[in-house]
Formats: structure tokens, sequence, C-alpha cells
């Protein structure tokens, strides 16, 4: 073992690395730690916690994204063995430029942590920094080492292949979400960041590693997987399993998810039931929380060099494994075909992990079996459910097949994806003062009451404005926010499976479209455009709004002095100059009723 000297090693206080030698008394105080580091993990004795705690007050913060946490964990528990904290500048250069590090040792993706440039300007050499989750908790201490401000484009053409932000999602993100510089530097971890959601499956490199050696697995495939695994998931590993000898790390990808993210949950629960599917002490499931950069053939080769750290011996590469547009349905990608295991398998020697190819199964009919796509004879009788089928097939609670999945996975689907019928949904009723819209809601109310499935909430323009938006006033910022408050509320009530009526203007584009998109994800939304004219509502003027409007006692009034701007994509439009509220109501009804949210 090498040895190094580091004077500065007991001010930083890591105790915890370093061997302190016997020496002579009188004799200068010498310190040695190892060239590597070879613990099983970053964090430090307890006794250095509390005085890390102590002198916390005086150190500098910085408050790490989900992205940051992700990396920060994977350091701390040495899924990114060797690293022993942030790349410093040369070994950030080496991996980018030759995917080494600078004493050679493969590393293909560079990690740093990425600050703005207030902080980076506070920063010097050999400063402590205490890196924080969201909530402010402490979980690792920083020695600041290098600090410079990183060329992103020469990294991102070295990294992605490309620095076209419109091409390469990763390229967008290192440019938008990455901090302007990076900081490099050793870590002292006190804790690992905190989970509540599937302890028992976030296990440590050191653990799972533990786990091979008393299960007796000599021979390991780690797959990684982002998907719902079906009945060919299962057949595709056990095949590349036997023809290796090898058991299963099954090791889903949970970087980014958001603890309130239903899918996340289901998806968990479903590799829950399938693990029980495969013969006896054949897998294992573990999550990884890793935030992938999407990099194609360089990310594979790292994430091979993290599954060894896992204890893995194998690792199941797909053609276009890690592309960013791996999920489209259609055959565009990124990295050519076959370029990422070309990648990890180049490097086999060094890292010391199997590439083992992923091969797509099929099920054949006639053999009422799974067999390699690439075997498929001509004739045979080839069934397949994409994606998007399954997903049309819950939609509509339709029949999923048992050659196709489970039945305890279907109905963990069946729950996160119940039919639309059973999904939450909101009317989105937008229009000039005096078009019908709260008459409308009204209707609907009512008609929803009598249906007696979903609980209904009506969240007209007035009410809204009386309590949740009290403080607003009618500017471009504030009916904008007043709406987007009103998409707030209505994505809880869709996304717990009730119905939010909405009934403001909306005058504005953007909030609209903000709403849309944030609902859309939860359940259905029906956007309304009541396009009565302006003259006929300024008659009706029940209010006497446009009265007090023309007069000029009022400024700003919509459709008189303030624009609204009708909507460019609405699910319907009514003109209520001439329909009946029963009538337009109907209109709703029917088309709820067409698209499967109403029976
Ligand atoms: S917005 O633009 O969506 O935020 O407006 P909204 O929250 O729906 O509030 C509209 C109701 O407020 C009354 N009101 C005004 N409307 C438009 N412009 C001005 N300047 C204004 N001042 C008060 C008006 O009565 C609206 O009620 P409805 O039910 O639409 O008639």
């Amino acid at each position: 073992m090498r040895f190094e000297r580091d004077a500065e090693i007991e001010q930083k206080g890591a105790f915890s690395k370093g061997l302190v030698l016997d020496v002579p008394e009188g004799a200068e105080l010498c310190v040695m730690k190892p060239k590597h580091d070879y613990s099983e993990s970053l964090l430090v004795h307890f006794r250095r916690i509390e005085s890390l705690k102590e002198s916390a007050l005086g150190y500098l913060s910085v408050h790490l994204n989900k992205r940051q946490l992700c990396d920060l964990e994977l350091l701390l528990n040495r899924a990114f063995y060797p690293l022993t904290g942030y790349l410093g500048r040369e070994d950030y250069e080496s991996v980018v430029e030759d995917m080494r590090l600078a004493d050679g040792a493969v590393w293909p993706m560079p990690i740093c942590l990425d600050v703005d440039e207030q902080m980076a300007l506070s920063l010097e050499k050999g400063r402590l920094v205490a890196l924080r989750d969201e909530e402010g908790f402490m979980l690792a201490v920083l020695t600041v080492g290098d600090i410079w401000k990183p060329d992103k484009s020469v990294e991102a053409r070295c990294v992605f292949g490309t620095n076209d932000p419109d091409k390469h999602p990763g390229v967008r993100d290192l440019h938008e979400h990455v901090g302007p510089w990076y900081v490099g530097g050793s870590l002292e971890g006190l804790h690992l960041p905190i989970h509540y959601d599937f302890r028992e499956l976030r296990l440590t490199p050191a653990e799972i590693h533990r786990r091979f050696s008393q299960n007796g697995w000599r021979h390991v495939i780690g797959f990684q997987t982002e998907k719902h695994l079906h009945c060919a998931h299962k057949e595709m590993t056990l095949r590349a399993a036997r023809e290796a000898g090898a058991s299963i790390l099954l090791q889903p990808v949970v970087g980014l998810t958001h603890p309130g993210d239903l899918d996340h949950y289901t998806q968990v629960r479903c590799y829950q039931e399938i693990v029980k599917k495969y013969p006896k002490n054949m897998i294992m499931l573990g999550l990884i929380p890793l935030a992938m950069r999407k990099a194609g053939p360089k990310e594979a080769l790292w994430h091979a060099i993290i599954r060894k750290n896992y204890g893995c011996s194998h690792f199941m590469v797909a053609a276009d494994h890690a592309d960013p547009f791996a999920h489209n349905s259609g055959n565009e990608r990124f990295y050519p075909m076959g370029a990422a295991q070309d990648m990890v398998q180049s490097f086999e020697e060094e890292t010391g992990i199997r590439m083992v190819p992923l091969q797509k199964m099929v099920y054949v009919e006639e053999k009422a079996e799974y067999i390699p796509e690439a075997e498929v004879e001509p004739g045979m009788n080839v069934k397949q459910i994409s994606s998007s089928e399954l997903r049309r097939r819950l939609e509509n609670g339709l029949a999923i097949p048992e050659w196709f999945s489970y039945p305890e996975v279907v109905a963990e689907l069946r729950l996160a994806y119940p039919p639309r019928s059973k999904q939450g949904f909101t009317v989105f009723i937008t229009g000039l003062s005096g078009a019908g819209k709260s008459t409308l809601a009204k209707v609907l109310m009512v008609k929803f009451m009598e249906l007696r499935d979903r609980p209904v909430t009506l969240l007209d323009g007035d009410i809204v404005r009386r309590n949740l938006s009290s403080e607003l006033n009618f500017s471009k910022d504030h009916r904008n926010l007043n709406i987007t408050r009103i998409g707030f509320v209505a994505s809880e009530i869709t996304k717990n499976g009730g119905i939010a009526i909405c009934a403001p203007i909306a005058p504005y584009e953007e909030s609209r479209r903000h709403n849309r998109e944030l609902i859309c994800h939860y359940g259905g939304y029906v956007e309304v455009y009541l396009s009565t004219p302006l003259d006929v509502c300024e008659q009706r003027d029940r209010k006497g709004l446009y009265a007090k409007a023309r007069a000029g006692i009022i400024k700003g009034v919509t459709g008189v002095d303030d624009p609204y701007v009708p909507p460019s994509d609405p699910e319907l439009v009514i003109d209520t100059t001439e329909a009946s509220p029963d009538e337009a109501a109907q209109e709703v009804l029917l088309y709820l009723e067409e698209q499967g949210y109403i029976r």
C-alpha cells in the first residue's frame, strides 16, 4: 500500500480515513493516509459528526437539488468507487477528454459539485462547506479543492456527442440546470440522504455485496430498468442469467422521482411482485438512486462500473442503453444501436465486469412460450402488446392476457391507472364575464352530484377571488397567478379521483396551458370555451360590471379595456347566445361520456 504525507489531515479532521502512527514524544505528529480510500462508505464516525455539527455554524451551506442528492448518495455509499469526493479540475478534464481519472482509472462521467457564481466566488481551497438536503439537513462536509468555471460546450460534446440542446435533453439540462461553476474536493459523510419510502430496498453496495456472499452468489448480472416489467422481461433476464450461470440483481433507477409521484410507488410494487415469479434464490431487488444523464454508450460504461461496485460480475446492456429517446416507440435514437453494448464490452478487461446483451423476447402463440425475437421464423404467430396498447387497455378497463403479464402486476397497474370512468377530471370553463360560466358550472355540478360516484368541487371565479385569491388584483400577473392557483387546487382534486369544475375568466393562454399540462398528468382535462360574444355578455350584465366599465368607474375590465385571448385548442366551444344552460351542460356531458370519463 502506498502512503502519502498529508499535513493538513488533522486540521481537516479526516481521522477516519488516515492512519495515525506512533511517534516518539516531542516529535512532530505525522498523519499518513493510503493513496486510495478503500473504506466501504465515506460516512465518518459519530464522534467526528458531533464535532462537525458544532463547527458547521461557521460553514457556508450548499442546498443540493435532486440530481446532486443522487450523486452525493452514490459518492457516500461508494457506488462511485474509486471516487472519494467530487472530481478536481485535473480529474475532470481527464474524464471529459479520455474517460479516465488523472491516475488512468476508467471513469466516463464527470461528477463535480455545480454551484452558482455567487457561491463559487465565496469559496476558497481548503474551506469546509456543509452540503444539505432540500430541508436543510446536513448530509456531508466538503473540503473544497478546485473551483473553476468549466467549458460546458466542450463537456457536452465529449460526454453527449453534441452541444445542441435541441437534439439532446442531457445537453439542455447541462446548460440550463447545472450551475456554471464546478467545485471539487473530498467528502466526509454525516448521513446518507434520507428516504422514507421502500427503505428495505435501498441497499448500499456493501450491503448488497454481503448478501451476494451470504446467498453463495459468485456471478451476478446487474439489470437496470426504469420500465414496468412483465413476463417477457422475466424470460429475458432468466435466460441471460442461465447462460451466464449467474443470479440477478434487479436495480430499478429511482433517481429523480418525487415522493408524491404515484408512478414511483406503483413501479416499485410491480417490481416487488415480479421478483416473486422467479425461481428461489435467483434474484434480488434493490433500488438505485441514480441521476441518469442519458449519455448513451459512455453512460452504459458508467452504469457497468457502478454495478461492479455493487458486486456484480455481469451487466445487462440494451442496444439503446441510456439513449435519450430509448422510450420512444419509433426507431429514432440518438446513439447508434449497439454502441452502448460495444463500449461496455471493449472495457471488460479493465472494469472487470462482463457485458450481457439484452435480447428482446416475444411470445409465440403455437409454442405458448417466449423466444428471442432474433429466433423468430417466418410463419410463426408472434404476439406483443406495446406500452401504448397496454395504457389503452388499462384506461378502458380491458383485459390484459396472462401470457403478457402476471395478474398481481396487472392488479397494481389497475390501481394506479384506473379506467377513465374511475379517474378524476377537471372541467375548466373560460370566457368573458356574463358568458354563462357560473350557470353552466352549477348545472354541471348538480349532474355530477347525481352520478354519485366522485366528489365534486366547484371553483367559481367569484368564490376563488373571495377566498384563495383575495389579495390579488386584475393585472395580467395577478390574473395568471389566480388561474394557476385554481389549477393547482384542481390538479390535487383530479389526482385524488375527484371532479373539479373551474369557472374563471382566465383570459390568458399561458396560465391555461400551465393548468392543462399539470392536470393532464393526473386525469382528464376538458377546456370549455364559452365564446358568447361581448355584446351579448354586455346586454346581460347581471352584475353591472360592463355599465361601470363604460362609465369609467372601473378600469381594466376584460373585453372592454383589458384583453381576452381565446383558447387555441379547447375541447369544446359553446356560444350560449342561443344555447340554454341545460343544452350547454348536455354538450359537456356527452363529450365526457364519449371520452369515457362518465358512464
Ligand atoms: S380572472 O381574470 O380569471 O382572474 O378573473 P376571475 O377571477 O374569474 O374574476 C372575474 C370576476 O371578477 C369580477 N371583476 C372583474 N372581471 C374582469 N375584469 C375586471 N377588472 C374585474 N373586476 C371585478 C367580475 O364580476 C368577474 O366575475 P364573473 O363571474 O366572471 O362575472
